[in-house]
């Protein structure tokens, strides 16, 4: 069987558990040396698992080997839940790497890598291990189908040493006579799906209560997923499309078709496409043993909107609980997705999961032609596809609605007394102020990990996506309280104009700006001039860390420096997706926001033993054991309409906030990535325009 042996970094080497031959099926006995030679004769260490006592699997084996594992059907996240329930249950490091070695074999290879995943994040004494990012364990849920071919002929016939890049287009699902294919380059990022995967993972919403149960969770899903849209709404922009539109009408037929073009591996099925002008339609598939009708969906968003409207959410025991302007916004987000928090399943559903599982099976609602759900249905692959961003968009007037029964922040509130932001500037290097330059680079991933045929070795995959040249911003404050002060930064970038070319209203406005970056300011008393890099930005994680390829040139015990420290936390948004596209010419025109609050309003305690991993990408996706690093509403202070009298950004600025114009200017070319870096790339591309 391919996945026979689990693989995982350890201390920084990469090592195979070797099977005992207890664990192996009758019929595999026999072969059991061979399978054993076979296997991880790539690697150098092995190590050997205790055979611990078995737990019972037959339950979790009703899911076939075949099929794909999703989340989203209740059945399978009822068998993650209970396989999670038996790793976490292991009493030491050693019994569980057993019990996972053993169960590998036995069950479904997307249940085991997911609840294996869940597990590894979340026991305390493997939650400093890396997690193999799911481009090398699962490649066929990123890459098209037709690589694999490719990458079979390259491995069995090209020695190791000689062989080439396999090389993914940029344009491979679809055409430009598709005008969503546009932004397919966004939706189809393989860093983007990377993080979206990786969230799910760290905020799982059901298995127990102690792993499911994170600081300010629902909140958290709300945001990243509404900075999702904004982002997609601004590549939108930059590709002369209006801002998505949200799917708010159950019963109309969706324009937008997706071809997904992955293809199976490991014998699995593939993805079914979803043709233009489908409809969801009730569910009934009693192979997933799921049924569902669209009249529910409609039953759950209205009382979701009479809750939020009168301000008050029943719970299981009929209790009221008010949806205050602290907590509101949590409860709702486990209400909505839903979480096992949500506190009535009864009264409000699962609205955000079962209009996942809507579209994922829209092809075949009743299963009759026995078709796999759509990329809709896994968190891995869902936005590639466009109604993902029609859905969330739905999802996010939800929340909003909510966000706009709360009482508006004072000017006072939003003032940090003597302080003043004088200006800001945007450098790129050896370019004019105030811009930001993208152009296109290729880089390569090893998929080596995923691939089930021998021999092995390096099967690397060379595939385009956006980057952007590093730039700094420079922000000038003028503190004249007479004493010195701490201060969070909070940076936003938002289109200047709407797609019709007119300006904006602050209540639309500020649901565009996407967060690029927060961090603590020491503010003397006088003038500071505050720098800082694009790469420090707090959202992102490098994109050796998304990737974090553990092929041979990056394996830290080569002696590579920077290795040793990707091997944490792969969620976060990747640094090449940190600025949108922009466009040709003179560039999209962009508004730089910059707000420097009151630390000593914004301060939380965080626990004295603050770990140093994973802290780099906290607004999108928190800090490990930890509270959410920042008290104010998450997306603050454009997280809620304006006080009366604001009609533009201009009005809403106090005098610790500004912004600029900024042009974010697209070069048209495509760069390989190979051996150059990024600062190098500007030498090639000529002299400053
Ligand atoms: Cu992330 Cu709908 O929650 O996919």
């Amino acid at each position: 069987e391919p996945m026979f042996l689990p693989r995982q970094s350890i201390n920084g080497k990469e090592v195979v558990f070797d099977v005992p031959a207890d664990y192996v099926d009758d019929r595999y006995k026999p072969i059991y040396q061979e399978l054993q030679s076979r296997f991880g004769t790539d690697n150098p260490e092995r190590v050997t698992v205790r055979a611990s006592k078995l737990p019972n699997l037959s339950q979790i084996k009703q899911l076939d080997r075949r099929e794909n594992f999703t989340l989203f059907i209740p059945r399978h996240r009822k068998f993650a839940a209970s396989l999670i329930k038996i790793f976490m249950g292991a009493k030491d490091k050693e019994e569980f790497f057993s019990v996972a070695t053993y169960a590998r074999d036995q069950i479904n290879p997307g249940l085991w890598n997911y609840a294996y995943s869940v597990a590894l994040l979340h026991r305390p004494d493997t939650k400093h291990l890396p997690v193999a990012p799911l481009t090398e364990t699962f490649p066929n849920k990123f890459l098209a189908g037709e690589v694999f071919s490719r990458a079979l002929a390259e491995s069995t016939i090209v020695p190791e040493d000689q062989r080439l890049p396999i090389e993914i287009p940029r344009d491979y699902t679809a055409t430009d006579l598709d005008v969503e294919h546009r932004v397919a380059y966004f939706r189809e990022d393989l860093g983007i799906n990377l993080h979206h995967w990786h969230w799910h993972l760290v905020y799982p919403f059901d298995g127990t209560v102690e792993i499911v149960r994170k600081d300010r969770r629902g909140e958290l899903f709300y945001y990243m997923h509404q900075q999702i849209i904004a982002r997609y709404n601004l590549e939108r922009f930059c590709n002369n499309l209006a801002r998505v539109k949200k799917f708010n009408n159950f019963r109309e037929a969706i324009p937008e078709g997706y071809f997904p073009k992955l293809d199976s591996l490991l014998g699995s099925r593939s993805w079914p496409p979803r043709f233009s002008g489908t409809t969801i339609r009730d569910v009934y598939r009693e192979a997933d043993q799921i049924e569902f009708e669209i009249l529910d969906l409609e039953r759950w968003r209205d009382r979701i909107y009479s809750a939020i409207h009168g301000g008050a959410i029943q719970d299981n025991n009929g209790r009221t609980v008010q949806l205050s302007e602290g907590q509101g916004i949590d409860i709702l987000g486990n209400i909505i997705e839903a979480s096992i928090l949500s506190p009535n399943k009864n009264l409000y559903g699962d609205i955000h999961n079962f209009g996942h599982l809507a579209f994922a099976s829209c092809h075949d609602p009743d299963g009759r032609n026995l078709e796999p759900v759509g990329v809709m249905g896994d968190t891995a692959t869902a936005m590639r596809d466009p109604i993902f961003y029609r859905w969330h968009a739905f999802v996010d007037e939800i929340f909003q609605e909510h966000k706009s029964t709360l009482p508006r922040y004072t000017a006072e509130q939003l003032t940090f007394p003597g302080i003043n932001v004088a200006k800001i500037e945007v450098s790129t290097q050896g370019r004019p102020a105030n811009q930001m330059h993208t152009f296109w680079q290729q880089s390569i991933i090893d998929m080596q990990r995923g691939l089930d045929f021998y021999p092995r070795g390096a099967v690397l995959a060379k595939f385009t996506h956006l980057q952007h040249m590093p730039y700094n911003l420079k922000i000038t404050v003028e503190n004249s309280s007479g004493a010195p002060k701490t201060g969070t930064a909070r940076i936003f970038l938002g289109p200047k104009f709407d797609e019709r070319g007119f300006r904006w209203n602050f209540g639309d406005h500020r649901v565009m700006f996407i967060e690029l970056d927060k961090f603590l300011v020491t503010l003397k008393n006088g003038t500071s001039v505050i720098e800082r890099k694009s790469t420090q930005s707090s959202v992102t994680i490098p994109f050796e860390r998304t990737f974090r390829s553990l092929g041979p040139s990056n394996r830290p015990d080569d002696g590579n420096p920077q290795a040793a420290g990707f091997n944490f936390c792969g969620c976060g948004w990747p640094q090449h997706m940190l600025i949108p596209k922009g466009m040709e010419g003179n560039g999209l025109q962009c508004q730089l926001f910059v707000m420097i609050s009151d630390y000593n309003a914004d301060k939380v305690d965080l626990p004295r033993q603050q770990q140093k991993s994973c802290t780099d990408a906290a607004s999108y996706c928190g800090l490990r054991d930890s509270v959410y690093p920042d008290k104010r509403a998450m997306g603050y202070p454009f997280d809620r309409p304006a006080r009366d009298g604001v009609d533009r950004i201009a009005d809403f600025l106090t005098a610790n906030m500004a912004v600029i114009d900024v042009a974010v200017i697209h070069n048209n070319r495509t760069v390989d990535q190979s051996g150059v870096q990024i600062q190098d790339l500007q030498d090639r591309f000529g002299k400053p325009q």
